[in-house]
C-alpha cells in the first residue's frame, strides 16, 4: 500500500522534472535522443544465406558426416540420389508437393526398388531438414538433405544413422543448422528424433515422421539428430 500511495507523488515529481529540464534545454542544442533497441522478433529471422547441404552419414557410425553444400535445392537433391533424380521442382515446398518426387524418395533407395542389387552405390534419404515451416527454405532460407547407405529398419531401440552436431551440417551459416530446424520430411523409413543439444543431449522429441511443423516447443531448438 505504501508504494501506491507514494507512486503517484513520485510520477508528478518526475512529469515536473521532465518539463523543467526540457523548458530548460530548448535554447540549447540537445543531443539526439537514443534510438530504442528494436524489438525482438518473435519467429525466426532467417539465415539471410541460402545453403542446401546434403550430409552422408555411414550407418552404425556416430562419426559426423561430411556437408556438401548447393546454392539450389534442386541441385542438392540430384547430389543425394547420386543424379537420378534429376527433374527435381525448383523449391522444397514444391517438391513436396510433387507427386513423383516423393514417391521416387519414398520408394527408398532414390526411386529404384528397395532390394537393389548394388544398394551401396547409391544414397538413400534418411530426412530433409527445413530452416522454415512447411517444408519451405524460402527465397534465403535453407534445407539440410541427409543421406545414408541403407534404408531404416522398422525397430527404433537401435538408431541406424546419428548426426551428433547440426553446427557442421550447413557450413556457410554462422551456427550451421543448430537451432534452425523448423520442419522435416522422413523417408527409406526412417524416424528422426531431434534432441536439444549437441552430442544427443538435453531434451529430445522421440522419434517422428514428418513434421510441417516441428512445434512450438522444438522450433530452432534442435541441435542433433539419430534416425530409426
Ligand atoms: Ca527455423
Ligand atoms: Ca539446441
Amino acid at each position: 500500500m505504501t508504494h501506491r500511495l507514494f507512486r503517484p507523488a513520485i510520477a508528478t515529481a518526475l512529469a515536473i522534472g521532465v518539463l523543467a529540464a526540457l523548458v530548460t534545454a530548448a535554447p540549447a542544442t540537445a543531443d539526439p535522443l537514443p534510438t530504442p533497441d528494436p524489438p525482438p522478433t518473435p519467429t525466426s529471422p532467417g539465415s539471410g544465406v541460402a545453403q542446401h547441404c546434403v550430409v552422408k552419414l555411414t550407418a552404425y557410425s556416430s562419426e559426423p558426416g561430411v556437408a556438401k553444400c548447393f546454392h539450389t535445392f534442386p541441385e542438392a537433391i540430384s547430389f543425394a540420389t547420386g543424379g537420378r533424380l534429376v527433374d527435381v521442382p525448383l523449391s522444397p515446398a514444391e517438391a513436396v508437393d510433387d507427386p513423383a518426387f516423393a514417391a521416387h524418395l519414398a520408394a527408398g533407395a532414390n526411386g529404384g526398388p528397395v532390394d537393389d542389387p548394388k544398394p551401396k552405390e547409391v544414397n538413400v534419404v534418411l530426412s530433409i531438414e527445413y530452416e522454415h515451416i512447411n517444408f519451405n527454405a524460402g527465397a534465403f532460407g535453407s534445407s539440410n538433405t541427409f543421406v545414408g547407405d541403407k534404408l531404416c529398419d522398422a525397430a527404433t531401440d537401435i538408431p541406424e544413422y546419428a548426426q551428433p552436431d547440426l553446427r557442421n551440417s550447413l557450413p556457410q551459416l554462422p551456427n550451421g543448422a543448430n537451432d534452425l530446424i523448423s520442419s522435416f520430411r522422413t523417408y527409406s523409413n526412417c524416424n528422426a528424433n531431434h534432441y536439444e543439444h549437441v552430442d544427443f543431449g538435453g531434451a529430445a522429441t522421440g522419434y517422428w515422421t514428418t513434421r510441417d511443423y516441428i512445434g512450438d516447443d522444438w522450433n530452432d531448438k534442435a541441435s542433433s539428430i539419430s534416425w530409426s
